[in-house]
């Protein structure tokens, strides 16, 4: 029987095991166990949080075996919400020819929330994001997301990398799904925080940078402190006329974008670090315009 230190935090994550492509598990200082009756985030994510927290504390005996996956499982649903800071405002304003659009959904209730990506277009800590073949420029968006149930209870805090291809999404924000949903464009992980771990949430650092050889190009920090819409919001939003019976992803908005003459490049390494949370480190590659069916990147 395997023993696990009380003093380490812990995770929940995934591991692509030699059985399970999408195996939860509960990560404590590098070791990954089984949770007792739950076999993906899905059937964590179907259950009542005080049920699946039971059963996370439950576990410890049997270790697993794997490589560390994105924090979602084959029928994850992964959202995202858009112009949530300030910052992700100004800048929408300054790279588009339809500025008011973005100054409006800032002030406006009713928040923008959009379909962001499956399991097939998410990738996890340490594999490849893509640039689309056919953008002229690329940002990475680093973002707190929430991993909601489907009773609309926040599970937990993971990092998610919203990529965006900016000029086809300021050419015209019709384009927006064009500009954010491919293949590659979206990392999420390396793994989820469960709530009941985080004495306070509402003002952690996330820290991002985007490394070019042996240069950073760029950095920049902001806090969910910045983050003008509340978790309850966005999720009372999420869930109105719809139901998510394997609960969600939602990626809440970015406070930090480069400045317009930064773009990515095929080789670049970005990196996000959220406090309490982690850092998802992800290299960037070029999607080509025929994916030809492949898995990876
Ligand atoms: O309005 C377009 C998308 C905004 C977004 O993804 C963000 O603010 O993070
Ligand atoms: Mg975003």
């Amino acid at each position: 029987m395997t023993q696990q230190s009380t003093q380490h935090p812990s995770f929940i994550a995934v591991l692509h095991t030699a059985g399970h492509k999408y195996r939860i598990t509960k990560a404590v200082n590098g070791k990954y166990f089984a949770i007792p009756k739950v076999a993906t985030i899905s059937d964590a994510l179907e259950l009542p949080i005080a049920e699946f927290k039971s059963l996370f504390e439950q576990s410890g005996s049997e270790e697993l075996f794997g490589t560390l996956a994105a924090p979602i499982a084959a029928d994850s649903e992964i959202w995202g919400a858009g112009v949530t800071y300030q910052r992700s405002r100004d800048a929408r304003k300054e790279e588009s020819d339809i500025p008011d659009v973005y100054q409006l959904v800032y002030e406006a209730d009713r928040p923008e929330l959009f379909f962001k990506a499956t399991a097939r277009r998410t990738v996890g800590t340490n594999a490849n994001v893509g640039i689309r073949a056919d953008a002229l420029t690329s940002v990475p968006e680093p973002e707190v997301a929430i991993v909601v149930n489907k009773y609309r209870e926040l599970i937990g805090l993971t990092i998610c990398n919203d990529m965006t291809s900016r000029n086809i999404e300021g050419e015209n924000p019709l384009y927006l799904s064009q500009a954010k949903i491919y293949f590659g464009s979206n990392a999420v992980g390396p793994m989820i925080r469960p709530i009941w771990e985080i004495k306070d949430h509402s003002s952690l650092s996330i820290d991002a940078k985007i490394e070019r050889g042996t240069s950073i190009v760029w950095q920049a920090q902001t806090s969910l402190a910045q983050l003008n819409r509340s978790f309850t919001d966005l999720i009372e939003y999420l869930f109105r006329c719809q139901s998510f019976p394997v609960g969600a992803v939602l990626s809440t908005g970015t406070g930090i974008v480069p400045p317009l003459d930064i773009s990515l490049e095929a080789g670049d390494v970005v990196t996000i670090t959220v406090e309490e949370i982690g850092t998802l480190v992800n290299k960037v590659v070029v999607t080509p315009l025929d994916i030809n069916e492949k898995e990876n990147l």
